[in-house]
C-alpha cells in the first residue's frame, strides 16, 4: 500500500477544500457503518493500512497563562494547584527528546503556556529545534500566537510543524476563550503557513457543543485554504478547577458519547483525506474499544508516554500493548509530509 503522498501536487489539487456544512452535516448523520466505511476507504486510499504515528509531547514552560480558555489547567483563570514554571533548560529538553526517540517516538512536540513567546525566549526556543531535529525526530511546537517574523525565525531553525488549535466552531469559540478571538487562531496560521512550516490545528470535542458546533468545527478545518497536516481530535479531558472541568463534574452528562467521538474522527478522516488525524488528548479515559473504533475511522496518530503536557496519558507500554492487541504497526521513517517540497 503507497503511503501517502502529501508532496504530490495532482493529488494535493484533487482535495476538496469547499465543503458545504450541509455536506458535513450528512456525513454525520450517516448510519454508523457507512460512516465507518467511507472513513476506511478514504484511509486506505491515501495512508499505508495499520500504521500509526507516535508521537511525544513535552511540556517546557507550564502554567500561568494569561489566557482564559475554559478547558485549560495551565491559565491564570483556573483554579488548580499546578505549579507555574520557568522555560525548561535546553539540555533537559534535549534529554527529554532523545528518551522520546528511544521509546520510538516520530515527533517531538513542544508546548509552552504562553499567549505568544516574547523576544526575549526565541534564542533559546530555536536551540531546541535545532537540537531536537539533530537527533532525527520531527520538531512540532506550540507556543501561542506568532506574529511573521517569529515564524519565520522557527521556520529558519528547522521547525517542521506548528501546533495551534481552532478548538471548536467559530459559533462556540468565545464561550470557550475570551482572551483572543477565531480571527487571531487563523492569523497565526496564516503566518506559520507563510512561513513554509507545516499546520498542526484540531480542536476539543466534549466541550459540551453540539453536534452542529462538530460539523462547524470540522468544516472550519477543512474549508481552510490548505488543510493542516496534522488534525489532532482532543477529548476534553476534565480537569478541576476549570470553567469546563468543573461543569462535567455538576453534569456528569454533558460527557460525549463514544460513538459521536467518533464520528467526528471519520468526518475529519473523510473531508481532510490527506492529513494525519491524532487522537490526542482523553485516551487515557477512553476503552480500548473506542480507540480501536478510532483507528478504524481512520485515526493514524496518537500521543504516547505517560503524561501529554500536565496530565496523564495512557502509557507506552500500554499503547504497545493496545497496538500489538489491534494489529497495528509504529510508524517509523520519515513522513513524507515535510516542507521544503517545491510542488507543494
Ligand atoms: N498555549 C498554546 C496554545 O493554546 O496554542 C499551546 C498549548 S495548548 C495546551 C494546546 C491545545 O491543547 C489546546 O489548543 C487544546 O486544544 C488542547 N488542550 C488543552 N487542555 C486540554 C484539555 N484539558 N483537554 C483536551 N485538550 C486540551
Ligand atoms: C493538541 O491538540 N493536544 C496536545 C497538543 N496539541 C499540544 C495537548 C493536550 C493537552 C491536554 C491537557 C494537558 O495535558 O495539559
Ligand atoms: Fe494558555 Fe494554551 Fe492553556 Fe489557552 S490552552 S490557557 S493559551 S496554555
Amino acid at each position: 500500500m503507497p503511503k501517502q503522498v502529501q508532496h504530490d501536487g495532482s493529488k494535493r489539487e484533487s482535495v476538496r477544500t469547499d465543503w458545504t456544512r450541509a455536506e458535513i452535516a450528512a456525513l454525520f448523520d450517516l448510519p454508523f457503518d457507512e460512516l465507518m466505511f467511507q472513513a476506511q476507504t478514504v484511509h486506505r486510499a491515501h495512508h499505508a493500512a495499520g500504521e500509526v504515528q507516535l508521537c511525544t509531547l513535552l511540556s517546557i514552560k507550564t502554567g500561568g497563562c494569561p489566557e482564559d480558555c475554559g478547558y485549560c489547567n495551565q491559565s491564570v483563570s483556573a483554579d488548580t494547584e499546578l505549579k507555574a514554571t520557568k522555560l525548561m533548560d535546553v539540555r533537559a529538553v534535549l534529554q527529554s527528546a532523545a528518551q522520546a526517540k528511544d521509546a520510538g517516538s516520530q515527533r517531538f512536540c513542544m508546548g509552552a503556556a504562553w499567549r505568544n513567546p516574547k523576544e526575549r525566549d526565541m534564542p533559546a526556543i530555536i536551540e531546541m529545534v535545532r537540537g531536537v531535529r539533530q537527533m532525527g525526530l520531527e520538531t512540532c511546537m506550540t507556543l501561542g500566537m506568532l506574529e511573521p517574523h517569529q515564524a519565520q525565525q522557527l521556520a529558519e531553525a528547522g521547525l517542521d510543524y506548528y501546533n495551534h488549535n481552532i478548538d471548536t466552531s467559530p459559533e462556540k469559540y468565545g464561550e470557550v476563550i475570551t482572551t483572543r478571538s477565531f480571527q487571531d487562531r487563523l492569523d497565526t496560521l496564516e503566518n506559520v503557513r507563510e512561513a513554509g512550516i507545516n499546520v498542526c490545528c484540531g480542536g476539543i470535542v466534549g466541550m459540551g457543543e453540539t453536534r452542529a458546533d462538530r460539523v462547524g468545527f470540522v468544516h472550519a478545518l477543512a474549508t481552510l485554504p490548505r488543510h493542516p497536516e496534522s488534525v489532532p481530535v482532543n477529548a476534553l479531558v476534565p480537569v478541576k478547577g476549570t470553567v469546563l472541568g468543573n461543569m462535567l463534574a455538576d453534569t456528569p452528562l454533558a460527557k460525549i458519547d463514544d460513538i459521536e467521538f467518533v464520528r467526528t474522527v471519520a468526518v475529519a478522516r473523510i473531508t481532510m483525506p490527506l492529513s494525519m488525524v491524532r487522537l490526542s488528548a482523553g485516551r487515557e479515559s477512553m476503552s480500548e474499544a473506542t480507540q480501536a473504533l478510532c483507528f478504524m475511522a481512520g485515526a493514524n496518530s496518537i500521543f504516547t508516554g505517560d503524561k501529554l503536557l500536565t496530565t496523564g496519558n495512557a502509557g507506552e507500554d500500554q499503547d504497545a500493548a493496545l497496538l500489538a492487541k489491534l494489529g497495528l504497526r509504529a510508524m517509523t521513517g520519515e513522513e513524507p509530509m515535510r516542507k521544503g517540497c517545491a510542488s507543494c
